[in-house]
């Protein structure tokens, strides 16, 4: 094994089977890779952690015994791994729903991984956060009930708290352990969850939209993770007619969107569902995510049937909101510019989208 001491020993543990729960005390490691012994003969697999000789790779590695190599690969984008040196591995453990790890880096500082991908890191989960969370909320005057899907983590109700206007922010997370991770070790995130217009609901998120008076918001936010295991069937179609049914007229969708680069079909797809769904606009915005496969992600914004919203030009600008830009953290990435600039689409893109808009779908 190489690396330093202490990443040494922490590599060493995580080989092992060992690692330290959320409490500090150690713990017996869940063995690995599930979507990787699916794609491996059974006999033929033997798992390892995603992180080897210090270095983190975004895939699922198993060794196959008869070939005696370590394979890298993910289904959300085969052929390639983006990876990060290791200087801590903070935390592992294995949820009812996914595997969740936690390491400090040489160069993103604290990484939290769920299921081998990486979900945010310390130095650019602004990004993500303040787009996924801005781009609905400035297209709409005065939200004020807002709900986020998954966003464990809870970076999104920390920007969604820089709108004053929200009376209630609702977050429905699966997952009590990406909560709990996060409070212990992303505290400038999990900041979110302290705002008292929060109402945590920990539960299936199509459950608790079937639940929903119809119409209830103005505005929701699906945070999830990559649509393979339990956030599958939250690009499928029954699950956008319960969001289109839980906002009100001219309310809004940001749903996480994948990256142009990797996904073009998915990203074809839910634009497509969504054009049949939401019966006002339907949009594709990007941002830039060094540590996101590609280095970029998108989302969808959609609205239903209603006022009209214009979502390329913020009727509500957070530089007019009285003390937004400032609130808990200085915005890093997100400003009107930005906002506006996030819609404009390379060729090949803007393409693919239109192409669904011309044929009607
Ligand atoms: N490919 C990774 C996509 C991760 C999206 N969710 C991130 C959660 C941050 N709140």
């Amino acid at each position: 094994m190489e690396g330093g001491a202490g990443r040494g020993l922490e590599c060493q543990k995580i080989m092992d089977g060992k690692a330290n729960d959320v409490n500090g005390s150690e713990k017996a490691i869940p063995s690995c890779c599930f979507k990787a012994r699916a794609s491996a003969s059974e006999l033929d697999a033997k798992c390892h952690s995603t992180v080897v000789s210090g270095w983190f790779s975004e895939s699922h590695s198993c060794s196959g015994k008869a070939s005696k190599r370590v394979y890298f690969n993910n289904p959300m984008w085969p052929g390639e791994a983006h990876t990060l040196e290791v200087k801590e591995i903070l935390y592992k453990g294995k949820s009812e729903y996914q595997e969740v790890l936690v390491f400090e880096s040489t160069s993103y500082g604290k990484v939290l991984v769920l299921d081998g991908i990486v979900q945010l890191t310390e130095k650019d989960e602004c990004a993500y956060q303040e787009m996924i969370t801005h781009l609905p909320l400035c297209s709409i005057r005065s939200p004020k009930n807002v709900l986020v899907v998954g966003g464990g983590d809870g970076g999104v109700l920390r920007e969604i708290s820089r709108h004053s206007s929200a009376e209630q922010i609702d977050i429905c997370e699966i997952d009590q352990m990406v909560i709990d991770v996060s409070k212990k070790f992303f505290p400038q995130l999990s900041v979110g969850f302290e705002d008292p217009r929060v109402r945590l609901h920990v539960g299936d998120a199509v459950e608790f939209l079937q639940s929903t008076p119809k119409g209830k918001y103005d505005a929701i936010i699906v945070d999830s993770s990559d649509p393979v295991g339990p956030a599958q069937e939250l690009v499928e179609k029954p699950f956008f007619e319960t969001i289109a049914r839980a906002l009100r007229p001219g309310g809004v969708l940001c749903n996480m969107a994948e990256s142009m680069w990797l996904h073009t079909h998915l990203i074809q797809d839910m634009i497509s569902i969504c054009r049949e769904t939401f019966k006002g606009s339907v949009h594709y915005a990007w941002a830039s995510v060094p540590t996101y496969p590609s280095g970029v992600i998108g989302f969808v914004l959609c609205s239903t049937e209603g006022p009209p919203v214009d979502f390329l030009n913020p009727v509500n600008p957070i530089e007019k909101l009285e003390g937004a830009t400032k609130h808990k953290r200085e915005l890093k990435y997100y400003n009107s510019e930005v906002h506006s600039a996030a819609f404009a689409l390379p060729t090949f893109l803007r393409r693919e989208v239109s192409l669904l808009r011309d044929q009607g779908r």
